[in-house]
């Protein structure tokens, strides 16, 4: 049978799971994990909880990319528990200064044809070079470094067809915008998408996986990209080229849908605040002042991004009233700056370098100014993201945002000049010393915990009903971001679990922890598309440990709804989206024979709304989720169906 490349992947990845229809569980086994710190710590706390001595995979990896501002003791002290606990359990530690998680990962490890399941939403980045790369909640890292299978619901797999080239000035960046302008923030919500057309050719692997890392903007399950020549050349340029084998689609492989983008037809685009998905061409808000530029992140700093920037650096000086902020993706792309001179350009320009870290991508520093407006390379713009709550961030491409950090206003490249064209070096810089590899006497080594890390509160199984107040109503699109905030400020307490649940929901509403705290158990209400965003299980533990016990909304994004059904809240969903407008802030939520409706499969479910209306709403699951929620969570449903 003809197949496409992740049903390629999934055979080799599963025993006869491969022919269940769509929404099924498919047990996936795991070859490789990563995490990083700010959701690393609680993943290492529940892998200490299910007791196993060493991690189960082919290789796991613990990265520091996110806390790494350390004005407090709090990251620092993070930071040593991540080592120990990695040395002990035979997991390799990137340390801070390596760089970003999916962009080291995507240099010195990925490989085509594996599996990967990382704590951050980012993960699918590996896809642009072959790999089936999930982003999933930390609890679902520690199952699957234990050497359990990750469950996941069979996706729908849909074909994105490229045809032609770019234009000059056109790049990889504005691919998945334009993607994200056709399908919006929920259009990839249960699908996989696969990548295939004579436009895939001419994509080098950073390219391709500036694309797949903005998947998870669509609510994309993944992304994935054939592994061919350009995969072949760019794992050679890293010294790899022996983990390198052809996986591309057969040629009447069938999908469940298919997208066409012709290149040759795409402008430079631009995502307006607050969402990825509000795109406009770059011609038609041409001309606006800016007062800051940031490029970095985990979508373009690559090397061959950065050499795109200070290129057109070169010589030049950045406009007077912009603030210009560079952080490169790793210490492999700084290094070769550094060693080719192109570093210069970018610092005499005046360029502010940060370190090969996160940074304001999750407001850790270069908060702009009040009202100011951001143009940033990042691939999220959520409101109150970058650090300032009026602040207006635009997402654009990394050439974007060079020539109007020169100019001061939003600029069409186009109108630059010569084109900038930096092809794939021959040999990457190779030099590993920031990962370390774990000891062979592991057991011996002590696991240092700080102050800061506060031990898990275990849960106990699932009520047999729940009478819970509605603490909460919210719109649509609601993000992790909107849920727990992440700032500067908060970004340190990861670990600290009772210090978070004071400011959970309080960029939105200020009140939402004492509310939720004087009531025993609380509900929220949302609209479509709830928990978009990051894989934090924070805002799904927060409000656990707030007492929230369910969430009624009109669809979900899909890593948070795992994420609830981890930490067992209840995830319904309305049956009819209308009676949404039947309940309101401060209702009464009646909602009865839960373990029965669960244990029979009961797909709906009456609820009683303040003593007067009956609301059906619906639970999906599967017979593993049904058993996951009755246990009170996952760390409970591990530990008790432990065998191995
Ligand atoms: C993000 O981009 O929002 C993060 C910070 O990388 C998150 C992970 C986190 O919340 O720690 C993500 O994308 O999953
Ligand atoms: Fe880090 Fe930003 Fe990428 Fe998240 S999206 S991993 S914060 S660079």
């Amino acid at each position: 049978m003809a197949l496409n490349i992740v049903e390629k992947i999934l055979q080799d990845h599963l025993s006869e799971e491969a022919n269940k229809k769509v929404g099924d569980d498919l047990p996936l086994k795991i070859d490789y994990t990563l995490t990083q710190d700010s959701t690393g710590t609680l993943t290492y706390l529940q892998f200490e909880a299910l007791d196993i001595p060493k991690v189960k995979t082919k290789l796991s990896l613990s990265f520091v990319d996110h806390n790494t501002l350390q004005t407090g003791y709090e990251n620092a002290d993070d930071h040593r528990y991540l080592q120990t606990v990695a040395a002990k359990h035979g997991i390799y530690f990137s340390k801070p200064g390596n760089g970003i998680c999916h962009q080291v990962f995507l240099e010195r490890f990925a490989v085509p044809g594996a599996t990967l399941l990382g704590s951050d939403s980012h993960t699918p980045t590996a896809g642009g070079l072959g790999m089936l790369a999930f982003g999933a909640g930390g609890l679902n890292i520690a199952v699957s470094m234990a050497g359990k299978p990750y469950c996941l619901k069979k996706p729908k797999i849909c074909n994105v067809k490229l045809t032609g080239t770019l234009p000059d000035w056109v790049s990889a960046k504005d691919i998945i915008l334009e993607l994200l302008k056709r399908l919006s923030v929920k259009g990839g919500v249960g699908k996989i998408l696969e990548y295939s057309g004579d436009g895939v050719l001419g994509l080098s692997v950073p390219e391709r996986a500036t694309i797949a890392n903005m998947g998870a903007e669509l609510g994309a399950t993944t992304s994935i990209f054939p592994s061919d020549q350009q995969t072949k050349l760019f794992l050679k340029a890293q010294g790899r080229e022996d983990c390198w084998r052809e996986i591309i689609a057969d040629a009447d492989a069938r999908y469940d849908e298919k997208i066409v983008i012709e290149l040759n037809k795409l402008e430079p685009l631009i995502a307006k605040p607050h969402s990825p998905d509000n795109v406009v061409k770059i011609s038609e808000l041409e001309g606006i002042p800016i007062n800051q530029v940031v490029i970095g992140s985990c979508t373009n700093s690559s090397y061959q991004d950065l050499m795109k920037v200070a290129t057109i650096l070169r010589g030049n000086s950045i406009h007077p009233n912009v603030s210009l902020s560079i952080a490169p993706g790793s210490k492999q792309v700084l290094g070769m700056l550094a060693e080719n001179g192109s570093l210069s350009y970018i610092v005499n320009a005046g360029a502010r370098i940060l370190e090969c870290a996160c940074g304001p991508c999750i407001g850790m520093g270069q908060a702009p100014e009040s009202g100011g407006i951001s143009l940033r390379t990042n691939n999220r713009n959520f409101c109150g993201r970058s650090g300032t709550q009026d602040a207006q961030v635009y997402l654009v491409s990394p050439e974007v945002a060079a020539v109007s950090a020169l100019n001061g206003v939003i600029s069409d490249p186009r109108k630059w000049g010569e084109p900038v064209k930096i092809s794939m070096p021959e040999k990457f810089l190779i030099n590993d010393n920031l990962i370390i590899p774990p000891p062979d006497n592991g057991e011996d080594v002590e696991v240092i915990r700080g102050p800061n890390i506060v031990p898990l509160k275990l849960y106990q199984e699932m009520e047999e009903e729940i009478k819970g107040h509605v603490v909460l109503k919210t719109g649509d699109n609601i993000t992790t971001d909107d849920i727990m905030p992440s700032n500067a400020k908060l970004l340190p307490y990861r670990s600290n679990i009772p210090f978070l649940a004071n400011y959970c929901f309080t960029g939105m509403d200020p009140d939402f922890p004492q509310r939720a705290k004087k009531v025993e158990s609380g509900i929220i209400v949302a609209g479509e598309n709830y928990g978009q965003g990051s894989s934090r299980e924070h805002a799904a533990l927060v409000p656990r440990h707030l007492g929230i016990r369910a969430v009624l909304a009109k669809s979900f994004a899909r890593i948070h709804y795992d994420n609830l059904i981890n930490m067992g809240i209840l995830p319904l969903t309305f049956e009819n989206c209308n009676d949404y407008e039947k309940i309101k802030q401060d209702s009464v939520l009646y909602i009865k024979d839960i373990k029965n409706n669960l244990k029979y499969g009961k797909n709906t479910w009456l609820i009683e709304a303040d003593g007067a209306i009956q609301i059906p709403v619906k639970i999906e699951l599967t017979k593993r989720q049904v058993e996951v929620l009755i246990a009170g969570g996952l760390l409970n449903y591990t530990k008790k169906n432990w065998e191995d």
